[in-house]
């Protein structure tokens, strides 16, 4: 029997019966501290009953509720209803299989874009899937490129493998992974693009690029580069460039590409030109960005989109901006208010009535407390589930060692259908049967997977370089940019019960107090801290950080804007100003 922590992380570490990590490659018998503290926080802070504008109320009369409001507001029109979802646990049935009731009924779908469908996307456009190398193909590498990644802190396991590499980190400022790496190279925000494209240039100079299909597109586009005008925006010296170029041709490195390269200015080109760099030099799958894409687990099954597509969709980066046309959000492993782009928006027509939110979470999160009806989740340490990994190929039976508290996601998407007198052929296929249908591919059935407790996958995704979609040269921006980056204590939104809810701490160059942070959308209270590492130009927060001194959500400060290959929101490229309160 084992165990998988489902956070939304690269590692999905396994833990044995008595949640001791194992002692198999890649995890190598160490975690995090979340993972080493989660069986004390499951008891604490935890939605223990359903709640219906701030009382507590019966499982069966919230469910009841929730029934009469789905099913009034979808005889008038299903779009009405926006099913929201995200990746606060990495389970089969507790993230994916619930969208089969709301699909079903024509509600409105999202686009699961917030994170890394931008980068999938992109990579996809030029390998037909965006799989990269495996833990086991990290460990052949001398030297890694880590490039826009914070790996020391978000990808813990696949630092480890990497430590003792010869490490260069590109990134807008000095991190941890910078501070550990032999060669750091500090790029203008919306840099990146035109840094890869002059080392693919260079490259293509040296003859390099035979093995990648249409590469005469690439060297017409990169023949014009002006070297003044590149080492202009991405502000690093031409010497730099050339130093970057020397150590691909000379080392050969894994290049690691950020989740966080997706979200910034013209992120979607700048990870596709990144990714090319190691297909033109003839290495095979050299870069590693997700691998979630190409384990050949069919996710659009689960959500029953072999049947029914979603009739209408909102991007995650637009529901705060379209929230008018939405009267329900069924929201689910996700904390809206703390990650969604325009959230303010959000809560503002929840508060004024405009919107009614149900919530289904184990713990009180800023969108439970929100909600007009707070429903309890299990988590994963009290229920069944599958896992997968972004990165490793093992798939993991996850069985539960806590009783369970509140309902599980599958369990309640029944229960809500037959309240309604909903029937639909999506709901008569079982969660297990439908974990059994999304698996076919991988020739892995659920079976196998309960008597084993662990099975590695073979995936065999299709890989056929070629440059793909050509970038458009846009100018990056000019002002100062905010960024974001992952914090040691918490993932995501997760963990404030056992560190405390993080001050929305704002780092800068030289500005120290409180203040207010400003964008075109909207505008923050934050404390200013001041490190001199910080280049001109950049400012930083961690992205567990995001409520404001007022109780605003910084992601106020974003709009509608979506990347052009999966639509993400570029929520590392935002121009904001400062207004200093006081500087104490
Ligand atoms: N400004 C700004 N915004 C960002 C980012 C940024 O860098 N800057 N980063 C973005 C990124 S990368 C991401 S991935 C998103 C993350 O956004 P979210 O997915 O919203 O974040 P999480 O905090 O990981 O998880 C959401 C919720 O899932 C709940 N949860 C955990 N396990 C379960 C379960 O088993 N069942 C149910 N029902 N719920 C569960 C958690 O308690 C939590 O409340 O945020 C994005 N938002
Ligand atoms: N401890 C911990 N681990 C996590 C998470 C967490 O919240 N906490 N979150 C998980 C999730 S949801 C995700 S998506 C991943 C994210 O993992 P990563 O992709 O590693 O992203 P971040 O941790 O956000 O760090 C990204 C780095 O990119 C840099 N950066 C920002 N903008 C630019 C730019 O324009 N160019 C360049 N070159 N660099 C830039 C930032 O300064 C930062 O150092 O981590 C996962 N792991
Ligand atoms: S958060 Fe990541 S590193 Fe920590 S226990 Fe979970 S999978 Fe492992
Ligand atoms: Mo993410």
């Amino acid at each position: 029997m084992v165990i998988a922590c489902t956070r939304d992380c690269y590692d999905t570490c396994i833990f044995d019966s008595n949640y001791k990590p194992l002692k198999i490659f890649p995890f190598n018998g160490f975690t995090c501290s979340r993972g080493n503290d989660d069986l004390r926080r499951n008891g604490v802070n935890r939605v223990e009953s359903a709640y219906f504008e701030g009382k507590e109320v019966s499982l069966d009369r919230a469910i009841s509720l929730l029934a009469q409001k789905v099913k009034e507001i979808k005889e008038r029109d299903p779009t009405k209803i926006l099913q929201l979802s995200y990746d606060g646990s990495q389970g089969l049935l507790t993230w994916y299989y619930p969208s089969r009731l709301w699909n079903a009924m024509g509600a409105t779908s999202t686009d699961y874009s917030i994170c890394s469908a931008e980068g999938h996307n992109s990579i996809a456009s030029r390998y037909g899937s965006s799989f990269g190398a495996t833990p086991e193909e990290f460990e052949k590498y001398g030297a890694v490129v880590f490039w826009g990644s914070e790996a020391a802190v978000s990808f813990i396991h696949g630092w480890s493998l990497l430590k003792d590499k010869y490490k260069v980190a590109i990134d807008v400022r000095k991190g941890i992974t910078a501070s550990r790496s032999n060669e750091v190279y500090l790029v203008r925000p919306g840099g990146d693009l035109y840094l890869a494209l002059w080392i693919l240039k260079r490259l293509l100079d040296k003859g390099y690029g035979d093995g990648v299909e249409e590469v005469e597109n690439l060297k017409s586009l990169t023949s014009s580069l002006d070297p003044t005008q590149v080492s202009q925006l991405t502000g690093l010296p031409l010497e730099d460039m050339e130093s970057l170029v020397q150590l691909y041709e000379m080392k050969r490195p894994l290049t690691i590409i950020g989740f966080a390269m997706g979200r910034t200015f013209n992120g979607g080109d700048a990870v596709g030109m990144i990714s090319l760099i190691p297909s033109v030099l003839g290495m095979k799958r050299g870069f590693f960005y997700a691998n979630s894409q190409g384990l050949g687990i069919d996710f659009s099954y689960l959500r029953g989109n072999h049947m029914v597509k979603p009739r209408k969709i909102i991007g995650m980066a637009e529901v705060g901006s379209r929230i008018e046309e939405v009267e329900l959000i069924f929201a689910w492993n996700i904390n809206p208010v703390h990650s969604l782009p325009g959230s303010d928006r959000l809560m503002k027509a929840v508060k004024e009535g405009k919107v009614f939110l149900v919530v289904q979470d184990p713990f009180w999160s800023e969108s439970v407390k929100l909600a007009n009806l707070a429903i309890p989740a299990p988590t994963f340490l009290e229920k069944m589930d599958v896992v997968y990994s972004y990165w490793h190929t093992y798939l993991i039976y996850n069985s539960p060692i806590f009783p369970k508290k509140g309902m599980e996601e599958w369990e309640l998407t029944h229960r809500l259908a037959k309240e309604m007198g909903f029937t639909h052929p999506l709901l008569e296929e079982g969660p297990e049967a439908a974990i059994d249908g999304a698996l076919r591919r991988t020739g892995v059935t659920l079976d196998r997977l309960r008597r084993e407790g662990i099975v590695k996958l073979n995936p065999d995704p299709p890989y056929r370089p070629r440059v793909g979609p050509l970038p458009h040269l846009l100018p990056p921006p000019k002002g100062t940019v905010l960024v974001f980056s992952s914090h040691p204590l918490y993932t995501n939104s997760q963990f404030k019960e056992v560190h405390g809810v993080p001050e929305p701490v704002v780092w800068t160059r030289d500005t120290q107090g409180i203040g207010y942070l400003i964008s075109k959308y909207g505008r923050v209270k934050v404390r200013f801290k001041a490190d001199t590492s910080i280049p001109k130009g950049v400012v930083y927060m961690h992205k567990s950080c995001l409520m404001d001194l007022e109780g605003s959500p910084v992601n106020s400060l974003f709009g509608p804007e979506k990347g052009k290959y999966g639509g993400t929101p570029p929520l590392n490229a935002v121009e904001v100003t400062i207004q200093l309160l006081n500087s104490s």
